[in-house]
């Protein structure tokens, strides 16, 4: 009898301490877990530079895609005061301006501007000003053909920056706004071009044009204008090879290209040499050798979104003086964005 109730006492306090520690271990979990340490501050040129991670499911906006670039500024921005600069204060303009890519040319400018009047609004509203006023106003895109054409929009620029996505993404973008578009895989250099253009006019709706690998490709060009003509489309985008597998001049090719492309019934509206924002000044020195050879209107600077060099846009616009017109921002189709200068100089600089 002594024994049963024994056995059923400790029965009764094992079961009480599993309830009681079942009860502690849920009033934990709501807490929360324990609080760490707060981590040590980052040096300060690390946080200048780390970019805001982009939200990718929202429409990307130049402000949401511009953090590394934006962050660059940090130092301009916390630059208090509106009188005469210190030595200091213009090394560290003159320093973030020079990281952010801007250019040895527009980075002086701001400096005597700075050394002659002061900052009588503070110092990153002139630097500000004096950026957008390197930008140009004029960036038209044009569209519409003469009557019983259609239009061509060309992509040149070297491999790997971006071409062949960018026309993705307009395909898409026209598409979206009521045209009927073509594609013509004008990159023969290797197969996977044309199959790399072939899944994003699958994705997006748009016809596109191919032949084998070495295929000529003024002659997939004059194919793209004749299935164009015939169906009624808007505008075909042509891309175009970023090399060459013989000693053949890739300018020389893409003049000729040019050339298949404008006539009738084709007409080039755009040529846009695209640009890789990663590769700061090269891309500029690359531009410089397409410029003459592909009568360039545009230019499409890809992979903003990854780089704390967009001051770029203002010295490709100052050396070359050709519009930036759209800038890729990421890999999605919607990632590319109309160039607009003042939301672009206010993404970087604004407080
Ligand atoms: N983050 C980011 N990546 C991009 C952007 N544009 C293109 N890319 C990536 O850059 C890489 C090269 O892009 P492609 O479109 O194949 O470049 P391409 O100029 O056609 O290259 P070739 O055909 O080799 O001459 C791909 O991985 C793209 O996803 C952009 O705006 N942002
Ligand atoms: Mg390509």
């Amino acid at each position: 009898m002594i024994a049963s109730v024994f056995v059923l006492a400790s029965i009764v306090i094992v079961a009480l301490l599993v309830v009681a520690l079942v009860v502690v271990g849920l009033v934990r979990r709501r807490r929360g877990p324990a609080p760490v340490a707060p981590m040590a501050p980052l040096p300060d040129l690390l946080v200048t530079e780390i970019a805001e991670r982009p939200v990718l499911d929202e429409e990307p906006t130049l402000g949401s895609r511009l953090g590394a670039s934006r962050g660059v500024f940090d130092r301009v921005r916390s630059i208090a005061g509106t009188g005469a600069l210190t030595g200091e204060q213009l090394e560290v303009v003159e320093e973030v301006l020079l990281r952010s890519d801007v250019g040895v040319s527009t980075t002086e400018v701001v400096l005597a501007v700075l050394r002659r009047d002061g900052a009588p609004d503070g110092v990153a509203a002139t630097v500000r000003r004096i950026l957008r006023e390197s930008l140009v106003d004029e960036r038209h895109v044009a569209v519409d053909a003469e009557p019983g054409r259609v239009a061509v929009w060309l992509f040149v620029g070297v491999n790997g920056v971006g071409k062949t996505t960018t026309i993705g993404k307009l395909a898409h973008r026209e598409i979206g706004a009521g045209r009927k578009v073509v594609l013509a895989a004008g990159d023969t250099f290797r197969a996977a071009a044309a199959e790399q253009l072939t899944t994003w006019a699958e994705r997006t709706g748009a016809d596109v044009v191919r032949a084998g690998e070495g295929a000529d490709p003024g002659s997939v060009i004059h194919d793209a204008l004749g299935r164009a003509s015939a169906r009624g489309a808007d505008l075909v985008l042509a891309d175009t090879a970023g090399r060459r597998a013989n000693s053949t001049n890739l300018l020389d090719e893409l003049a000729k290209v040019r050339r298949v492309a404008d006539r009738a019934p084709g007409q080039v509206l755009e040529t846009f040499m695209v640009l890789d924002a990663t590769t700061g000044q090269n891309a500029l020195a690359q531009a410089r050798e397409f410029l003459a050879a592909a009568s360039v209107t545009g230019i499409v600077l890809t992979k903003l979104d990854g780089t704390a060099r967009g001051g770029i846009v203002v010295a490709i616009e100052r050396e070359l003086s050709i519009p930036v017109k759209f800038v890729g921002v990421g890999e999605g189709v919607a990632d590319l964005i109309p160039f607009d200068p003042d939301e672009f100089v206010d993404s970087l600089i604004r407080a």
